[in-house]
């Protein structure tokens, strides 16, 4: 078993699709190990996507990442990191496979529902981010 991060990002909560979201997570083997609703500040959404801040599209992504709360999410599963990003579908929302989370609740590349981490190092990272050792502990 493996652990992977997700976000449910601001499009998602607002439309009131968290739950479907999650829903569809448990139905494609992904345990809830912890979550938590929270508000990113600026800071944080900078710091958390620091390795797009020589994009164009960082200043847009981080007003979109602040605009509302968001759900991280740490998941359980063989294969958790690989596995989350099939079943989130590609960036941008046009050329997400059918049934992926993208393609059902994201409307653009940059509104696309949902984060997962890209590799097992940065699971790590971004888990840390989110949640304290005590609160992953409690989880299991
Ligand atoms: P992914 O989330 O699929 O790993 P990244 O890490 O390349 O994609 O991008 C992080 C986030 O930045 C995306 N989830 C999306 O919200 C936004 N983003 C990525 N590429 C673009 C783009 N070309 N234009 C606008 N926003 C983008």
């Amino acid at each position: 078993m493996s652990t992977t991060l997700t976000i449910l990002k601001p499009d998602t909560v607002a439309a009131g699709n968290a739950g479907k979201v999650l829903a569809l997570l448990e139905e494609k083997g992904f345990t809830l190990r912890a979550l938590k609703v929270v508000h990113l500040t600026e800071d944080q959404a900078k710091a958390f996507y620091a390795v797009h801040s020589e994009k164009g599209f960082y200043g847009s992504l981080v007003k979109f990442m602040t605009e509302g709360p968001v759900m991280p999410a740490v998941l359980e599963r063989d294969d958790a990191v690989p596995y989350l990003r099939e079943v989130m579908g590609a960036t941008d929302v046009s050329k997400a496979a059918e049934g992926t989370v993208r393609a059902l609740y994201g409307t653009s590349i940059e509104r696309n529902a949902i984060h997962g981490s890209d590799s097992a190092e940065n699971a790590t990272l971004e888990t840390a981010f989110f949640f304290s050792t005590s609160e992953l502990i409690a989880a299991r």
